[in-house]
């Protein structure tokens, strides 16, 4: 099998999860905004607004599609944009979009159908607002991947899933340790390392994360890596302790990685809900972010948030994680993913 078909045998499997949790209640969708709400760390609190409760992105296109034959009148497009801020896509990006059907659509007796065209084709162009690209790599020079993120999105795991694809292209890797705030962090990036097979650079536990930085990309100089990928702490004391160890580890990455390729990419976990550009907005401040990880796809995975980043902070999705695995990694595929939503 293609990778291409293998893809969209995944895409269709995704769908039909999503659609699946149609099946449930709202009760139960209910119960489990509330379990995410109690596991939230200080900075997933970062927006302090009350956030809409969070439903699959299928559930729009499907609820559309089975009223396929109802005209498009004004209560038909009120339903729609609730369930669109419902779905994740945030007020900013849904008033513009239904402000533009309404224009679309009057005096056309326009159908559902018509509405699944026009969505598509809107969700499409609000991913192309920033350039659709994987990763950038430069040969011949250490590529640094600075991976930055809130705690448990998948910062570690998307680590050692990049590690072993790009040594699974002959390229040689290393891997910083940067997460110095538990130790456990440390030794789960070991693992990591190991499963890849690539190397590690590790301090004593405890260690400031720039110096470890600071011995990655000497060693990547010195021993001509192909890859650096960093990984970070997601939780520390407070915000402002995690967001001065970023700004750190990136002033450490400025001042020694020159001629090199950098990238940050901030990880999200896909079923986050509107936080999610609140967390970009925040980490960009502090890292310049060129892409972001949307995790957890594999799951009930909602991330209609990645509109809201493209429109509002123009930072493009790069790669996709679907799964705990090594290799349960993409590249992101804008076209897959608006067809997936319907
Ligand atoms: N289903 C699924 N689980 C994932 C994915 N990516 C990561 N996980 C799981 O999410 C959990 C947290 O992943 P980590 O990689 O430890 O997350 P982290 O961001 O490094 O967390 P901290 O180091 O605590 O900040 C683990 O149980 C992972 O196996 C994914 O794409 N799909
Ligand atoms: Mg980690």
């Amino acid at each position: 099998m293609g990778e291409d078909s293998q893809r969209k045998g995944f895409w269709g499997t995704t769908l039909n999860k999503l659609k699946s949790v149609l099946a449930k209640t709202k009760e139960q969708v209910s119960e489990e905004s509330v379990e995410e709400q109690e596991t939230a760390s200080p900075v997933q609190n970062i927006a302090e607004e009350p956030q809409p409760q969070v439903e699959p992105l299928a559930s729009t296109a499907t609820a559309v599609q089975t009223k396929s034959h109802r005209p498009v009148d004004e209560d038909y497009i009120e339903s729609l944009e609730e369930r669109l801020i419902k779905a994740d896509l945030g007020l900013a990006t849904v008033e513009p979009l239904v402000q533009h059907l309404r224009k679309e659509s009057r005096g056309k007796n326009w159908t559902s159908e018509n509405v699944d065209i026009f969505l598509q084709k809107e969700f499409s162009s609000l991913l192309s607002e920033t350039a659709q690209s994987g990763l950038s790599f430069k040969a011949g020079v250490p590529n640094i991947y600075l991976i930055v993120g809130v705690n448990g999105v998948g910062k570690t795991t998307s680590i050692g899933k990049l590690a072993f694809r790009f040594k699974s292209e002959g390229k040689k890797v290393l891997l910083a340790a940067g997460d110095t705030f538990r130790a456990a962090a440390e030794s789960q990036l070991e693992i990591w390392s190991q499963r890849a097979g690539v190397d590690i650079v590790r301090l004593p536990d405890g260690a400031d994360p720039g110096a470890v930085v600071y011995q990655a990309l000497q060693k990547a100089k010195a021993e001509q890596y192909d890859v650096v990928l960093v990984d970070t702490a997601g939780r520390l004391h407070n915000k402002t302790n995690l967001m001065a160890e970023l700004k750190k580890i990136r002033s450490v990455v400025e001042k020694n990685a020159e001629g090199m390729n950098v990238e940050s990419l901030l990880v999200l976990d896909a079923s986050t809900g509107q936080n999610g550009l609140q967390q970009a907005k925040v980490f960009s401040e502090v890292c310049g972010l060129t892409g972001v990880i949307l995790t957890k796809l594999d799951g009930t995975a909602k991330g209609g948030v990645v509109f809201a980043i493209a429109k509002e902070l123009k930072i493009p999705v790069k790669l996709i994680g679907l799964g705990e695995k090594m290799e349960d990694l993409r590249d992101f595929d804008s076209a897959l993913f608006v067809q997936a939503l319907f």
